[in-house]
């Protein structure tokens, strides 16, 4: 048997092949209760699962001590989301133990890949926001930072998306129904969070409660050598049984408590733009704010005492707003409950947090109804009315306000309540401090400041491409995996014919991977020697997903007039959700799925362009698709997408970008080079001046012929027969306000995307292309981000 007190970093070297079968097989037995011959799938994925659990758990309990023994500053990051994905393979790939699984199951008579992707994709994120949460937490525990993640445990996450004639259908999300081998429930970590009531004599009386319950992920780093807490709040009734309703024969009656206290944490909201405008929303962001800011408190009381000492040894961080009511909530228990001064607990408040703001859409930054507000948590409003009064006294010439005649609003809130506020990227935070933020900003001179996003190499290269991994360790080691900047030792080898042939080989069996997973689950065949040309990301007008699919009806079009010329074969391929009520992002998804059914079948244009439309995107289909992309498509409309994040991994595996000057795009295309990215588009500042001419999408359309006929053969029912004027209202948009100006920006589009066509008949150029794109992405490594994190926000340091 294996040994337990060790620690993981002794683990990934002593554990052997035959100590990983022995564990899986113990738990197989007495933890699944199952033996060999019944074992299902699932029974081996639980046994393994718990198998390396059991391996992380020693480096965690480490990791724990050494923090209390350093008395180190701890990070705790305020997320609704963390999009995790699936933690099996992450767990083995960090602990260096996927070999030894491998060997071990096979022996056993298993196939691994099967057994690892039984496990189910943890979706509790919409997208960006929440996938980046998740990246933070792995760099963190890479980095050897005392941190946690706080989250809300959603019984549900984001929809389950299936099409039933081309149209999006969503279905529940039930990760949940099995055992989530990863977590542990914290019965001794539960708070009290009360709602409603009244606030009266600076103090608050709620006239409802529920329970937040505690459960406990380890997030393990690179090379096992650290593991992080992200604790996930489950909601429970305080009393889960009415035993009088129940006596009286009242069975419904009975549940009820526990019913609607659990509806707190059921589901994830799946919306990543709007504000929801919900009580139940405003119950779940306070909900788990409260409960980790309790829990925080708790830790730091145990620990040091004196609360007058938080900022030194405590830094949360607020991802977006949502969890805004962090700052009158910990003035409230500053104040309220330990009787620090109003402008003293504010100050320990604001010096204790950092606001992550993602997104400058007006319709996204939150604001609620102050009855709304007023009703659930009257003691905040409160707060927060004192807040804003001090913050105009301070500031007496200055129009900024927190509160206006019925509304909170909720980034002011953050950003006054914040010592830092930062954007995700160099263009996102210069338009924060010249827009949204723009009079704050003059206020505050100092507390904007810029985080570029980033993602970790972990998952998004060694777990998710071994081939590519493989031949960057062969050149140059390993140690580029903690330190990804090292793979600027490469650019000698991109000169090397060998090398690059290499590199392009992993690209095309990648490619075959993936052309044989499409066809095995969706029947569509796809030759692995065509370009693949993908967009995987929430739907959204700003994304242009719509831009894309013109483009590729007027290149059918196009192949059509002249089916013999010199064309470079391609497929697009598309995956994301739209929110279930955003009716025009669903109608793009449908008309997608229309072209493609037309184009797909039609003999002249078959071998040289194909659309796929894959349903359900998730982390797990992004790790499945990344790999295999020759080209990202970042073609939103500039000054729009905050930073965008799938950008850099497209780019760490190699797949050129075609994209505009927009979020961390710009970033991107000068590190890699200008002549290795396929620039297009207008700027932010000419998008702006565009608007503002009278019947610019006319314009645009009228001297385009290309894009008349695209436009013309959506509108003429070319790709949807049975109802012609099914997407008129999306021609009607683009020929009219096109407020995301895919007509204005068409022409460039389709001249960058011949570009690209001639690039592509250049495989050695190309790969060229694509080798400087993987070799030059180095910064974007989240351990990059985090560091500047810790150096400009936190003030916190690693305790390995
Ligand atoms: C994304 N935002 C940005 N929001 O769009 C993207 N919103 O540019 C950026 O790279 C990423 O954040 C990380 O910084 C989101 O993903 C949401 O998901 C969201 C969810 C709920 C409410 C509002």
């Amino acid at each position: 048997m294996y040994s337990s007190k060790v620690d993981a970093m002794t683990v990934s070297t002593t554990f052997t092949t035959q100590d990983m079968r022995a564990a899986i097989l113990h738990h197989l037995t007495y933890t699944m209760g199952k033996d060999a011959d019944h074992a299902t799938t699932y029974d081996w994925r639980m046994a393994l699962s718990f198998a390396v659990r059991d391996r992380i758990v020693d480096g965690w309990f480490a990791s724990t001590r050494k923090s209390y023994e350093a008395g180190a500053k701890r990070v705790y990051y305020l997320s609704m989301e963390f999009l995790i994905g699936r933690l099996l393979q992450d767990g083995l790939v960090n602990l260096r133990l996927l070999d030894d699984a491998c060997e071990a199951l096979t022996a056993l008579g298993l196939d691994p890949w099967q057994v690892i992707s039984n496990e189910p994709d943890a979706a509790l994120g919409n997208g960006g926001l929440g996938r980046l949460a998740a990246c933070f937490l792995e760099s963190l525990s890479s980095l050897g930072v005392p941190a946690h993640g706080y989250g809300i445990r959603y019984e549900h996450g984001l929809f389950r998306q299936s099409f039933v004639d081309g149209r999006q259908v969503e279905l529940p999300e039930t990760w949940l129904q099995q055992h989530h081998a990863w977590e542990f429930e914290r019965p001794e970590a539960r708070y009290r969070i009360g709602f409603g009531g009244d606030a009266r004599d600076a103090g608050w009386d709620p006239a409802e409660a529920v329970i937040a319950a505690a459960y406990d992920t380890p997030i393990v780093g690179w090379q096992g050598r650290w593991a992080n807490t992200l604790r996930l709040w489950a909601a429970k009734p305080v009393e889960a049984f009415d035993l009088d309703s129940f006596n009286r024969g009242d069975f419904v009656g009975a549940a009820t408590p526990e019913a609607m206290a659990r509806t707190i944490s059921r589901v994830l909201y799946p919306d990543d733009t709007t504000e929801i405008g919900k009580e139940l929303r405003l119950k779940q962001e306070y909900f788990f704010t409260a409960a980790s800011l309790a829990d925080i408190l708790r830790r730091f009381e145990m620990e040091h005492g004196d609360l007058r000492k938080l900022p030194e040894k405590v830094a949360i961080q607020l991802n977006d707003t949502h969890p805004a009511i962090a700052g009158p909530e910990l003035v409230r228990l500053l104040h309220d409950d330990n009787g620090i001064p109003f402008d003293e607990a504010m100050d320990l408040a604001r010096s204790t947090l950092g606001y992550t703001n993602h997104t400058l859409l007006p319709e996204a930054l939150e604001r609620w109804s102050d009855h709304l507000f007023g009703r659930l948590l009257p003691r905040h409003l409160e707060i927060i009315d004192r807040i804003d009064q001090a913050h105009r006294a301070t500031y007496p010439s200055s129009s900024v306000t927190i509160r206006e005649p019925g509304v909170v609003k909720m980034g002011e809130l953050s950003f006054v309540m914040a010592h830092r506020v930062n954007g995700v990227s160099a263009l996102h935070t210069e338009l924060m401090k010249s827009t949204v933020f723009k009079e704050l900003n003059a206020l505050h001179p100092d507390r904007i400041v810029n985080e570029t996003n980033g993602v970790t190499p972990r998952r998004w290269l060694l777990s998710s491409n071994p081939r590519l991994a493989s031949l960057i360790t062969e050149r140059i080691g390993e140690d580029w995996v903690g330190d990804l900047e090292q793979l600027s030792r490469l650019e000698e080898h991109v000169g090397d014919a060998g090398f690059l042939s290499a590199y392009a080989e992993a690209k095309r069996a990648n490619k075959a991977d993936l052309a044989a997973w499409i066809e095995a689950e969706h029947g569509i065949a796809l030759d692995p020697a065509m370009m693949f040309d993908v967009q995987i990301k929430r739907l959204h007008e700003y994304k242009r997903q719509h831009l894309n699919i013109l483009e590729a009806i007027a290149l059918w079009q196009a192949i059509r007039a002249a089916p013999d010329a010199d064309w470079t074969p391609r497929v697009k391929i598309f995956a994301g959700k739209a929110a279930p009520g955003y009716h025009f992002a669903k109608d793009i998804i449908r008309l997608i799925n229309d072209v493609a059914e037309v184009v797909n079948a039609d003999p002249v244009t078959r071998d040289k362009l194909k659309i796929v439309f894959l349903p359900n995107y998730n982390v797990t289909l992004a790790e499945r698709l990344i790999p295999a992309s020759d080209l990202s498509e970042q073609i939103s409309t500039a000054g729009k997408e905050a930073s965008g994040t799938g950008n850099m991994k497209f780019a760490l595996n190699g797949a050129l970008t075609i994209g505009t000057l927009d979020g961390a795009n710009v970033e991107i295309r000068e590190r890699v080079g200008e002549e290795n990215f396929f620039l297009f588009g207008m700027t932010a500042d000419e998008v702006v001046a565009r608007r503002k001419i009278k019947d610019h999408a006319a314009k645009a359309i009228a001297v385009d012929p290309r894009l008349a006929a695209a436009l013309a053969a959506v509108r003429d029912g070319t790709f949807c027969a049975e109802e012609p004027d099914r997407y008129a209202h999306i021609v009607q948009n683009l020929s009219g306000p096109d407020y995301f100006l895919v007509s204005s920006d068409f022409t460039d589009y389709w001249r960058a995307q011949r570009e690209v066509d001639a690039a592509y008949r250049d495989a050695d150029g190309w790969t060229r292309m694509a080798a400087r794109n993987t070799v030059r992405s180095g910064w974007f490594s989240s351990d990059r981000t985090i560091r500047g994190y810790m150096a400009d926000v936190w003030g916190a340091e690693p305790v390995i």
